[in-house]
């Protein structure tokens, strides 16, 4: 049996993680490889009901701590319900979004201070980490606009100012810095061939490692 393992694609709002990560499933499931494609927030029936508290632009009340505690809390299921059965069954898990997303956008965009996020990503992941964290780096002007021409709605988050998308953006890069053994930044605005070219040269490595 293979060994399984995760990696997160995340980074700036709209930067083609949903795009990547299809293909990605794509190449692996070619190569017969078992593949669980997830995201946070959601990814189980549960975190998926979180999901819409979370991203309700009819509730920008929400208060921050409340925000951070619905993300632990949908991780935890999470991790509970998907990821590690998964894992011990030797597939390999895709996740869009995962605990650096709330780094970033938690502590670097909305000031929560680091022990508190810790705390709280610690309550749901006891040690728990992906074996690599993709990030997709975009001006977050130029996903919105990626995003809107898609022709949706913008969620709560994405409806914040732009300075807020900003300083996430720049979360991951400082992630990115002080962890290289377990982050890869990639700069989203090349076209989707070049980004997805340079994605597979880190599943490849990923996959000689741990597959
Ligand atoms: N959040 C948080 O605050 N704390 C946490 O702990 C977690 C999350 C886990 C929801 O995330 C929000 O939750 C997010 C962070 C916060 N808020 N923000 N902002 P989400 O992942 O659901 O939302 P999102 O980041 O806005 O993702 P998205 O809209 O699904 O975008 P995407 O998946 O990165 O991009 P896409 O759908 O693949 O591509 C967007 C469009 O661009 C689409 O039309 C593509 O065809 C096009 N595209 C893709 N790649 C390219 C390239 N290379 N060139 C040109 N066009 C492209």
């Amino acid at each position: 049996m293979n060994k399984g393992f995760m990696v997160v694609f995340d980074g700036s709002n709209g930067a083609g993680k949903t795009t990547v990560i299809n293909e990605v499933a794509r190449y692996l499931t070619e190569k017969g490889f078992s593949v669980v494609l997830t995201r946070e927030p959601g990814g189980t029936p549960i975190g998926e009901k979180i999901r819409e508290v979370i991203l309700d632009p009819s509730t920008p009340e929400m208060c921050d701590l409340t925000e951070l505690m619905l993300f632990g809390a949908g991780r935890a299921q999470h991790l509970a319900e998907k990821i590690k059965p998964a894992i011990a069954e030797g597939k390999i898990v895709l996740s869009d979004r995962f605990d650096a997303a709330t780094f970033s956008f938690q502590h670097y965009a909305r000031g929560i201070d680091l022990a508190t996020i810790s705390q709280i990503n610690e309550l749901a992941l006891h040690g728990f980490k992906p074996e690599m964290n993709i990030i997709l780096d975009l001006d977050p002007l130029e996903g919105l606009k990626r995003v809107k021409s898609r022709g949706e709605g913008l969620d709560r988050l994405e409806d914040e100012k732009m300075d807020f998308l900003v300083k996430a953006r720049n979360g991951y890069l400082l992630q990115a810095q002080q962890q290289p053994d377990n982050f890869s930044v990639i700069d989203a605005a090349q076209s989707k061939t070049q980004v997805l070219e340079q994605v597979l040269k880190i599943i490849d490595n990923l996959l000689a490692q741990y597959a």
